[in-house]
């Protein structure tokens, strides 16, 4: 159970430590240099003058690092169990083809969403559930694959509440193309969590619908050339972690990430006459010009946000006359990503108003996302709200 008095929410310098790469196990080591949390301190017993080493902080250091002083740790256990989670997916994508694991579930079966289920999507969402509750660390669970809400009972409930999608962009997979995991992380007080009684879906599922500004933690994992673990515990602060698989670590090689400046757009085209006239003509207006932007749209969320927040310009899944809450979800898809690049230092919107304050109704509520750098949203901000006001 957590305790009473876990409240981790505060990056911590720590320079008042940090590690070096020993080299005898070959392990790629990262120069973080500048790069706070993790700038070079000096440990017990070294000189403020020894010769200055390559890095290499793995996500359980980290992790065990940044809780603050006192903590019990739970956050850091939870996202360790997150972490074997990613690892699982993570073998089982790279084996998929030698094991048969491409395609779909039997007879075209579907989710909870009305997606059809792939089978590395009943795997993926297995491990997920299955970690997240050996971790002793969760009260409630919502998955993408999963109609209501999952509730862990009895000694092992912790007090987080997370939602994810255990593999996002799956119909990508038999293509080689990235795909990814999402979660988003809230807490209850652990004397509420241990009193309650959830006695039906119905409730585990109500326990879940929060909005995004409530969230003490989002991130997402990316199956990609590489695989890459982001997260943030909030605090304008964003952190990557790159597997190596040599040695089974995720490895710090993103520290600080910030949205970059880049002029990207990244939207389906493929719907553009089912768009609202207001975003045709903001599209439009990106391509023309002497400077006219790229589009780059890989079809799956997880490598559009971190090519977005990476590289700068703006993501969109628009609602449209077709999709007229949009198709991405609020709650595992639309709000850890909108705080992941909100702590990156973008923005984003459902064009009403922020993402993180949507208040959710529904388990597998959907969503318009625009989200990116502060520059492109107000500029696309700009021509929707000039429609409506032309409107009135
Ligand atoms: P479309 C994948 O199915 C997904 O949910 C997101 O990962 C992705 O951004 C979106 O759908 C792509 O949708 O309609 O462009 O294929």
């Amino acid at each position: 159970m957590c305790h009473p008095h876990e409240d981790r929410w505060h990056t911590t310098s720590c320079s008042r430590w940090y590690t070096w790469c020993p080299l005898a196990h070959n392990a790629p080591s990262v120069s973080l240099g500048h790069a706070p949390p993790f700038s070079p301190g000096t440990q017990r017993g070294m000189t403020s003058n020894a010769p200055k080493r390559r890095v290499a902080v793995t996500l359980t250091q980290y992790l065990m690092s940044t809780q603050p002083a006192g903590s019990k740790g739970d956050f850091s256990l939870l996202m360790m169990a997150i972490q074997t989670a990613v690892k699982v997916v993570e073998k089982n994508i790279r084996r998929a083809g030698m094991h048969g694991n491409f395609g779909y579930v039997g007879d075209h079966a579907q989710n909870a969403t009305g997606d059809e289920q792939a089978k590395l999507d009943v795997i993926s969402n297995e491990a997920f559930k299955s970690h997240l509750a050996s971790s002793e660390k969760v009260f409630i669970m919502g998955s993408e694959e999963e109609e209501t809400g999952v509730a862990v009972n009895g000694p092992r409930r912790g007090c987080y509440i997370i939602c994810f999608d255990p593999l996002d962009g799956s119909s990508n997979i038999d293509a080689n193309v990235s795909v990814g995991s999402i979660w988003g992380i809230w807490r209850v007080d652990p004397a509420t969590a241990r009193a309650a009684k959830v006695e039906s879906d119905a409730e585990a599922t109500k326990l879940l619908l929060r909005p995004g500004n409530t969230l003490v933690s989002a991130g997402y994992a990316m199956y990609g050339s590489a695989t890459n673990l982001v997260l943030s515990t909030g605090h304008n602060r964003v952190d990557g972690f790159t597997l190596d698989a040599s040695i089974g670590e995720f490895l710090l090689t993103h520290p600080n990430m910030r949205v970059g400046k880049k002029k990207i757009y990244s939207v389906n085209e493929g719907n553009q006459s089912l768009w609202h006239p207001w975003f045709d003509q903001y599209v439009t207006s990106l391509k023309q010009g002497p400077k006219p932007y790229s589009l780059r749209y890989i079809g799956s969320m997880v490598a559009d946000v971190h090519r977005t927040i990476l590289y700068g310009g703006v993501f969109a899944y628009p609602d449209d006359t077709k999709s007229k809450e949009g198709k991405l979800r609020y709650l595992y898809e639309a709000a850890p990503m909108a705080f992941l690049v909100e702590n990156a230092g973008g923005v984003a919107v459902t064009g009403a108003g922020r993402i993180l304050d949507v208040v959710p109704t529904k388990l597998h509520q959907r969503v318009p996302v625009f989200l990116g750098s502060k520059e492109e949203i107000a500029k696309l901000q700009s021509f929707r709200d000039k429609a409506l006001t032309s409107k009135l």
